[in-house]
């Protein structure tokens, strides 16, 4: 159910051994460290799609934690203020169907990664954001206001009478969890049923459509809600982007989102200072053409890296 970080994931070119201004990421990651420093970021992986199973998706994200490493490993460290260390904690592993023990076991170490720093959670289907979440209550404890950031092409709001899954998530959530609250941008209009409208509607979900990314209205009712909770979490599920720019997904958008526009979404959302954790989900490399989407995954990472802990 959990495989330790791997130091032979994180390879790749040597310009110079001891000058860190020639260093790139696999020169400065930390392997499962015991006692992280104060301040540091902890990536875990979450390898399952056992979730995109269930809601009769296109199997393969349980490959992407390694694929992203892969691609983060031989980019540029280009963190000038030398004050963030970065430590893989490796994957949890679902590999017997049990999608809901595999969660709480993700929830339990991203609560510990939050102890000491942030959490950047490489999933999996976007059932990881389950994961995510029990992680940053269980860290932050009941009382606290959670605000769920999402950047989805789909509501994930699904009724799971008959099993929880990738689709299903966020009603789970606000289900059981008075004190969260569910924003998501980059929604299709034709990419949802009107019955999952209906529901977010239900729910009082903040919602915006992908031709409304340019408006004030979004631009101002993503800062009243992140003002508005004491903590923060972020889920990028990679199907928003555009078919072409993203062929890699289980789902993909042929009207989805330029990867311009999310990374400039996704800097507003990390950058606030309320924000613990972001996971990055649905990249499937056994639908790749020629690592795209896990390559644009990866500089998604660093751009949150670079963009938080500020
Ligand atoms: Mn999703």
């Amino acid at each position: 159910m959990y495989r330790k970080a791997d130091s032979e994931i994180w390879k790749g070119r040597i310009d110079h051994e001891t000058d860190p201004t020639y260093f790139r990421y696999h020169q400065v990651i930390q392997l499962n460290s015991d006692a992280p420093e104060q301040g540091s970021i902890g990536l875990i992986g979450f390898a399952c799609d056992e979730g995109v199973r269930r809601n009769e998706g296109r199997i393969g994200a349980k490959y992407a934690p390694i694929a992203l490493r892969k691609q983060l490993s031989s980019l540029p460290w280009r963190d000038q203020t030398k004050s963030k260390s970065i430590i893989d904690f490796g994957d949890v592993i679902c590999d017997d169907h049990d999608l809901e023990l595999a969660q709480e076991e993700l929830g339990n170490k991203v609560a510990n990664i939050l102890i000491n720093g942030k959490a950047i959670i490489l999933g999996g289907g976007h059932e990881t954001l389950y994961g995510q979440y029990l992680g940053v209550r269980k860290a932050v404890g009941p009382d606290a206001s959670i605000g769920l950031l999402n950047i989805d092409a789909h509501f994930d709001m699904r009724s799971y009478d008959i099993g929880t899954s990738s689709g299903t998530m966020f009603k789970q959530i606000l289900d059981e969890d008075p004190n969260a609250s569910y924003f998501v941008c980059g929604i299709q209009q034709y990419g949802n049923t009107t019955a999952l409208f209906n529901t977010a509607d239900q729910y009082n979900v903040q919602y915006f459509l992908d031709e409304q990314l340019d408006s004030t209205e979004f631009t101002q009712g993503l800062k009243n809600f992140m003002d508005a909770h004491d903590v923060l979490l972020v889920t990028l599920c990679m199907d928003v982007l555009s078919a072409s720019e993203a062929p890699g997904v289980s789902a993909p958008s042929p009207f989805g989102l330029p990867a311009l526009k999310v990374r400039d979404i996704l800097r507003k959302m990390v950058s606030h200072q309320k924000t613990v954790s972001f996971s990055i989900c649905e990249v499937n490399p056994s639908l790749d053409v020629d690592n795209r989407t896990a390559k644009l995954g990866a500089y998604f990472i660093n751009e949150v890296i670079i963009n938080s802990f500020k």
